[in-house]
């Protein structure tokens, strides 16, 4: 990799799609880190992936990302949704966006493997 021409992708997803994600991505040689995380919203593990990459690559990545990140909507109990609370108890469930990926795709200013 060299200084300059360099992207960090910061993919978050659920954590079933990461682990096929990251599979995919190693494989095919890409380098990735998983950091386990939690949705603000949902309360929720999902996971995180780092990826550093030459700028040309981001696009390949980008479509491995939506091969294997599907979103799908579930209905989930507004009593267990933040900001809501007891006062909910009678409310119908709400529809959520689960699965797909959020991917931020950001400048490198330098790279050191010490
Ligand atoms: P959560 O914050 O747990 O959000 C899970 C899903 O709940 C979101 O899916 C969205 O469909 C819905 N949601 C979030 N906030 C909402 C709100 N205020 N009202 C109604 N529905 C809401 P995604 O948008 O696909 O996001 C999936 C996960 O990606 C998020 O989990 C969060 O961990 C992360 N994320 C999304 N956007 C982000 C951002 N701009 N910056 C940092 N993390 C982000």
């Amino acid at each position: 990799m060299q200084n300059g021409h360099l992207k960090l992708i910061v993919i978050i997803a659920s954590d079933t799609d990461a682990d096929k994600l990251i599979k995919r991505l190693v494989g095919q040689g890409y380098p990735a880190t998983k950091i386990s995380s939690t949705g603000g919203f949902l309360r929720k593990g999902n996971a995180t992936i780092l990826s550093g990459v030459e700028a040309d690559e981001v696009d390949q990545i980008i479509a491995i990302v939506r091969q294997e990140c599907y979103a799908r909507t579930e209905y989930v109990p507004v009593q267990t949704l933040p900001f809501f609370g007891e006062g909910s108890v009678l409310a119908e469930p709400i529809e959520v966006r689960v699965g797909g990926a959020i991917v931020f795709v950001v400048d490198v200013e330098r790279f050191e493997r010490i």
